[in-house]
């Protein structure tokens, strides 16, 4: 089936990906189309990710954070498109702090809702690698190394919020999330670092609410709908959790384009109703 076929692929690929990293870590003298500056693993990742998926039977448009447009890789008019955030939180490579790699299993070209997700999945480059796939209604957790994956069960988000964190300078969040957030801080303890894929892990991990929102100077936030805030709904949400763009779950989006940006939260169904409340319609 194309779909374990595809986190086969990622999960040969991660320890690769992990082992590559110590010698680039150096800047790539290019930006991506969201105008970060590029490392040399970010691309380096994306061209093994591509070729990959290239070769994948029933894989027909590959995506990525780091390529300008979707490239067609299969022949088909009807099979899956993959969309890959190669190198997650790659900035914390240079202070070897914990990042990853994102990828949506998509049954139609992009740019598409979240509903047409059919799985979604991530690696964890941490003291461990880890992968935690989410299809058919079963999100699963794996170790990965050399020789292959071994499960190590279902993920399920624990019912009461422990963590939260969020991104984005202070001064720049709107009055009504830092009201939201001033009433967080009272129950939860803070936990960000700055990779999503990392964070989003502790809130699978412990319970609580991982988030990007809007800002003052940038509404539609930092993340990218079909890149990363749609995969973590879709792994999230299956694991008994919710997601969030300040109204609406994150599969509900429609983005018009293939990097459009979007707020972006998961974690506790509790914590993400408070925030819808507390922020305008
Ligand atoms: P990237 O994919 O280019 O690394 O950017 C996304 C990352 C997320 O992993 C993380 O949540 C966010 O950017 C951190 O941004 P900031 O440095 O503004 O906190
Ligand atoms: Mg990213």
């Amino acid at each position: 089936m194309v779909v374990e076929a595809v986190f086969d692929v990622v999960a040969d690929a991660a320890p690769e990906i992990r082992d590559g990293l110590p010698k680039r870590r150096a800047k790539a003298a290019t930006e991506n189309v969201s105008g970060d500056v590029q490392l040399e693993a970010d691309v380096w990742a994306d061209d093994l990710l591509f070729e990959q998926f290239a070769d994948l039977d029933g894989v027909n448009w590959y995506a990525s954070e780091e390529r300008d447009d979707l490239d067609v890789v299969g022949d088909a008019d009807d099979g899956y498109a993959v969309a890959v955030d190669p190198l997650d939180g790659s900035s914390n490579v240079k202070s070897n702090n914990p990042c990853g790699t994102v990828v949506g299993v998509y049954d139609e070209q992009l740019p598409s809702s979240g509903r047409s997700l059919v799985a979604a999945g991530f690696v964890l480059y941490g003291p461990t690698t880890t992968m935690v796939v989410a299809r058919d209604d079963d999100v699963t957790e794996y170790l990965v190394g050399e020789d292959g994956r071994t499960n190590l069960g279902p993920v399920e988000l624990p019912a009461d919020p422990v963590v939260y964190g969020f991104g984005g300078r202070v001064p720049d969040w709107t009055a009504d999330f830092e009201g939201f957030v001033r009433d967080v801080e009272d129950d939860l303890k803070l936990r960000y670092g700055g990779a999503m894929i990392a964070d989003v892990n502790q809130v699978l991990t412990y319970g609580g609410v991982f988030g990007y929102p809007g800002l003052q100077s940038r509404p539609e936030g930092k993340l990218r709908a079909h890149f990363e805030s749609m995969p973590i709904a879709f792994v999230v949400e299956q694991a008994g959790g919710a997601s969030s763009d300040g109204s609406q779950s994150l599969l509900d989006v429609e983005p018009d384009s293939l990097h459009e940006r979007v707020p972006t939260f998961v974690g506790n169904q509790s914590v993400l109703d408070d925030l819808e409340a507390a922020l305008p319609d």
